[in-house]
């Protein structure tokens, strides 16, 4: 993408009326503008990064078994009555009348209409275990919303639900949403610790939150550092591995990990003083083991294998996919800016031609960038008439992983000069050598190379 041609607002300063720094820099480097109190318009430069952690998390809720299907935003009321959820849920609820009267709401999570849809086609035990999910906006009208995206009233969540014949097969279930969540946190770059929580208006009994460290985040944090030397990917685990599953499980199960809602100091204390670790963390997921609340409420019912009529246990799980845009920021930046990890980035690459006035470094510019359009849209290109010290200042605030910086000095020797975001790190790399500098980024990213059009 040319800078000259993108809707790509940053900011000089760094906006006052923000509290925290994710915020802050969504702000400035142009990701979000609010539209109303809590609700978020994504910018071209948000939208690519809600889209690339919606597309990880996607991916790990396919690998895991879960089915992905799409639900609608607005609801109706007595989908909540069926459940007996709709007086319960209080005024966090949106709700809306349609021209017929009728009562309807925009939906803040999806167990009664999932339920609802499940019910109306499965009757047979041959049709568990299944795993479905969807990918899409909420609305809880939260008191006080606030930190941007954190907290917004409109919000993007992956929900999944599951259905087993029994408790066995439900905590397994729960278990490969456990091992899930633990991929797609380490994907996206983040550390996000597991932590036994209070299930709230879902219900159940077993119930675990993901906990981003950030000195800004919500909740107060107890945790033991084993969790700093865990093996996050669990690379070798397959989900066909049901004693490794419940393994994962134990081993969360016995290290202690916290938050001050179900923090508890008769553990706390059996955990060595030198390993204690406390903090403050973001909620970046929540999952939720909650039985038959949900299909004893609403009449789902299957043939057991034994002939007798049995009913579904469900759990719920969900990842606060808008959310975690500010979390990333919140565990990835430095004074310049954002730093963002390459999983997740809006590009790879920004390409900062210093001398826009200089035919050589012009020359270069363009033909690297035309170069670089091969691999599909992996390339920022600052091609605006500004000075080089603005535009390396942009650069570092929006946190492209990799800087090209093309300027007089270098482009006399046949050089351009390589800047990693992270590290600060430079290096010269010769001009012919840059494309294949990038092609061997990409494969291990994933990224697709569809080309794209170097006039764009
Ligand atoms: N039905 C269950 C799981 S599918 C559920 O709704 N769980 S939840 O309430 O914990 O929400 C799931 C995730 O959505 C949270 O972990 C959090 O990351 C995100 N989330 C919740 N409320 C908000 C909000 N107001 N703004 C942004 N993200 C939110």
């Amino acid at each position: 993408m040319r800078w000259s041609r993108a809707f790509l607002p940053v900011l000089k300063e760094s906006p006052a009326d923000a509290q925290i720094v994710s915020h802050k820099l969504m702000l400035r480097a142009g990701l979000v503008r609010q539209t109303a109190a809590g609700i978020y318009a994504w910018l071209p430069l948000g939208f690519r990064v809600l889209q690339k952690i919606e597309q990880i998390v996607r991916e790990e809720q396919d690998r895991a078994g879960a089915q992905e299907m799409l639900m609608p935003t607005i609801q109706s009321a007595d989908l909540w009555r069926e459940s007996g959820r709709y007086d319960a849920y209080g005024p966090e609820m949106l709700r809306i009348r349609d021209r017929h009267d009728r009562e309807m709401l925009y939906g803040p999570t999806n167990e009664d209409m999932i339920t609802a849809l499940f019910r109306d086609e499965v009757k047979s035990y041959r049709d568990l275990p299944r795993m479905l999910y969807h990918i899409q906006w909420k609305f809880r009208d939260e008191v006080r919303p606030r930190f941007g995206v954190m907290r917004g009233r409109e919000f993007l969540m992956k929900d999944a639900y599951s259905f087993d014949l029994d408790e066995a097969g439900a905590r397994l279930s729960y278990y490969k949403q456990m091992l899930a969540y633990l991929r797609t946190f380490q994907r996206l770059g983040i550390q996000a610790v597991p932590m036994k929580a209070a299930s709230g208006p879902i219900g159940g009994d077993l119930s675990h939150e993901f906990i981003v460290l950030a000195p800004t985040g919500e909740s107060e944090v107890f945790y033991d550092a084993a969790y700093d030397e865990f093996d996050w990917h669990q690379a070798d685990l397959s989900y066909g591995d049901e004693a490794g599953l419940r393994g994962l499980f134990e081993r969360v199960n016995s290290t202690y990990a916290a938050t001050d809602e179900t923090h508890d100091e008769a553990r706390w204390s059996e955990v060595g003083e030198d390993r204690r670790r406390t903090g403050r963390g973001i909620e970046v997921g929540h999952i939720f083991y909650f039985g038959d609340k949900y299909s004893a409420a609403m009449g789902l019912k299957v043939s057991a294998p034994d002939g007798s009529v049995a009913t579904p246990m469900m759990g719920s799980y969900g990842v606060g996919v808008s959310r975690l845009v500010g979390a990333v920021i919140e565990a990835s930046h430095d004074d310049a800016g954002i730093v963002w990890p390459e999983s997740v980035a809006p590009w790879l690459i920004g390409l900062v031609n210093m001398r826009h006035d200089d035919p050589a470094c012009l020359a270069v510019a363009e033909d690297l960038y035309t170069k670089l359009q091969r691999f599909g849209d992996v390339a920022l290109y600052d091609d605006r008439d500004e000075r080089g010290g603005v535009k390396l200042g942009s650069m570092d605030v929006i946190g492209l992983p990799w800087q090209f910086i093309i300027g007089p000095k270098s482009v006399a020797e046949g050089m351009i000069e390589s800047k990693n975001r992270r590290s600060g790190q430079r290096e010269l790399i010769p001009v012919d050598r840059a494309v294949e500098v990038v092609a061997a980024m990409l494969p291990k990213l994933g990224t697709t190379t569809n080309s794209a059009d170097p006039s764009l």
